[in-house]
């Protein structure tokens, strides 16, 4: 048994568990009507509702005792004075310091004349594009931007210049090449006139072999279509930390926007990985992201646990996860401009604490990071939501949606939003097999198909959901919600005391495949495997 496991806290939990687990969440609204006032919390536009959850004002108290007992308060401090917290990799977690408007210590340095030496970088950069002060080799303007990176180089971008259309500048057409499957890139490039785009590589190592073949790749592109060699430095940015492997890949200097180690890739939005944001919408509206971003930053540095939302969202979590063995978890979003969210908040939490060694290098007794997925709503509902409802799985579930929609046509907003209270309200309270079998004696069914059918159409419910409420996706609360789950992340591996800013898994997917390739260059049989691997690489030569 692990220290965790065996500590007061978790104890506490699991016996106040017992209590809970026979409690219906009907029966948690019946004992106590004022649930909504006892279990939300607001910061400036943002609402949460976490009263649909299998709680009580005990649980919350022990919940807390528990982030007590594991230093938590400790932990965001060290954060936000830039300790090397990232123990595996020798390295801080500043991500705060790139939206922050204090001055920021690492090792004794402010990092803020940085930050804003790269922000002001961006601006001028932005600013010439939009002008027009800079054109491409021919002489017109850009008119499309094309971001080249993968994973955290490009999750944060794609879902943040989708979820901010209506910001978007006029004339400027944003493009996302991840993968490394031709497909992504040929798609992207035969629409675009090289004469006026510009490529962002978008990388932190710079070593990534997707996103180098790519580059290449568009390189080739560029030049197959009547750019040629002086023209690049007018056409081609790289965003990095290795200034080294940019200027060997052939990008001029002036056209490197820098960041730093203490940068997580999947925390590094706000950085000048950034850039394809800055240049599709404005840098006005960047600063702005980064704005709601810093207000979510001192809610959760200065706000006691009990009514900090991250710390909140975090400890449902571990409530679900640890105590009731819930380990899927939907991100469901009621706006369609969040259709990229799930898989962006996919990276953020299962790259983080998808983790099974704590930091004191023990194997944990204990689950860890949830499965998190999603899909915006209602799309959702006519797909797997049956799952949701009636499956024998339980899913816990944040249904997030704008008050005010940016598309407003007709009665959609309030169809959709009707389906969200529906839905979190048909979860939570279920149908009981007494109101299924008057409905459908009042439809007049006869007692021998009644009885057949009643069973199907009962709907156990008590399904836990947290409702997000927030005024309109504006970019301001944007930042906010990514920042509120950066530290929910952070939240949960205080608890489970793991290091949620390293990715080993990620590191040994990028060394296997290079020697692999290898192998595929030519047609001699391939045996250094076990027989799974060789038959498929065999049967893959043997038809490519
Ligand atoms: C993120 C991960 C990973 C990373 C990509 C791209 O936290 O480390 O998703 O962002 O592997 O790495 P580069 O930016 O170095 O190309």
């Amino acid at each position: 048994m692990s220290v965790l496991t065996h500590s007061p806290a978790w104890l506490a939990l699991e016996a106040h568990y017992s209590v809970m687990a026979p409690r219906h969440l009907r029966q948690l609204f019946h004992d106590d009507p004022s649930r909504f006032e006892s279990f939300s919390l607001h910061l400036k536009d943002i609402l949460i509702d976490y009263s649909k959850q299998p709680i009580t004002a005990e649980t919350v108290d022990l919940l807390l005792a528990l982030a007590q007992q594991q230093q938590l308060q400790n932990w965001i401090t060290r954060m936000f004075s830039g300790d090397k917290i990232n123990s595996t990799e020798h390295r801080a977690a500043l991500h705060i310091a790139l939206r922050s408007d204090q001055p920021v210590f690492l090792e004794g340095v402010d990092v803020l004349p940085d930050v804003k030496r790269v922000l002001n970088q961006m601006e001028r950069f932005t600013t010439a594009i939009h002008s027009g002060a800079r054109r491409g080799y021919s002489g017109k303007i850009f008119t499309d931007v094309v971001n080249i990176g993968i994973g955290g180089s490009d999750l944060g971008p794609v879902m943040v210049t989708e979820a901010l259309k209506p910001y978007w500048v006029n004339g400027i057409r944003p493009h996302f090449i991840s993968n490394i499957d031709g497909a992504q890139l040929t798609d992207t490039l035969r629409h675009l006139n090289p004469e006026t785009t510009l490529i962002i590589i978008a990388s932190k190592t710079f070593t990534t072999q997707e996103t180098l073949t790519n580059a290449h790749s568009a390189r080739q592109w560029f030049l197959a279509n009547g750019g040629n060699e002086s023209a690049i430095a007018q056409h081609f940015a790289a965003v990095s930390t290795n200034r080294t492997a940019v200027t060997q890949f052939g990008i001029d200097p002036d056209n490197m926007f820098e960041f730093w180690d203490w940068v997580g890739g999947r925390y590094s939005l706000w950085s000048a990985i950034g850039l394809p944001i800055a240049l599709t919408t404005g840098m006005d509206h960047f600063y702005a992201l980064l704005a709601g971003a810093r207000d979510m930053d001192r809610h959760f540095a200065t706000t006691p646990l009990q009514q900090n939302l991250p710390v909140m969202l975090g400890l449902l979590g571990i409530w679900h996860i640890n105590f009731f063995g819930i380990t899927s978890h939907a991100v469901l979003p009621y706006d369609q401009s969040l259709h990229r969210f799930p898989a962006y908040l996919q990276q953020l939490e299962m790259e983080s604490n998808g983790k099974r060694i704590t930091r004191d290098g023990e194997v944990v007794d204990y689950a860890t990071g949830a499965v998190v997925w999603g899909e915006p709503g209602t799309n959702g509902q006519h797909a797997f939501y049956q799952l949701l409802h009636q499956g024998t799985q339980i899913v816990s579930a944040d249904f997030l949606a704008p008050c005010q929609s940016q598309y407003p046509v007709g009665n959609h907003h309030r169809m959709l939003l009707a389906n969200f209270f529906a839905q979190t309200e048909a979860l939570m309270t279920g149908k009981t097999g007494q109101k299924v079998r008057s409905e459908l004696q009042k439809q007049g069914m006869s007692s021998t198909s009644l009885e057949q059918l009643l069973p199907h159409k009962i709907f156990p419910g008590n399904r836990p959901t947290t409702s997000i409420l927030f005024k309109k996706l504006d970019p301001q609360t944007l930042g906010a919600l990514i920042a509120l789950y950066e530290h929910k992340v952070f939240v949960q591996s205080v608890i489970w005391n793991i290091n949620p800013f390293d990715q080993w898994g990620v590191e040994l997917g990028k060394q296997l495949a290079g020697k692999i390739l290898s192998e595929l260059a030519d047609d001699n049989p391939v045996t250094s495997h076990d027989s799974s691997t060789n038959g498929l690489i065999q049967y893959f030569k043997a038809n490519q």
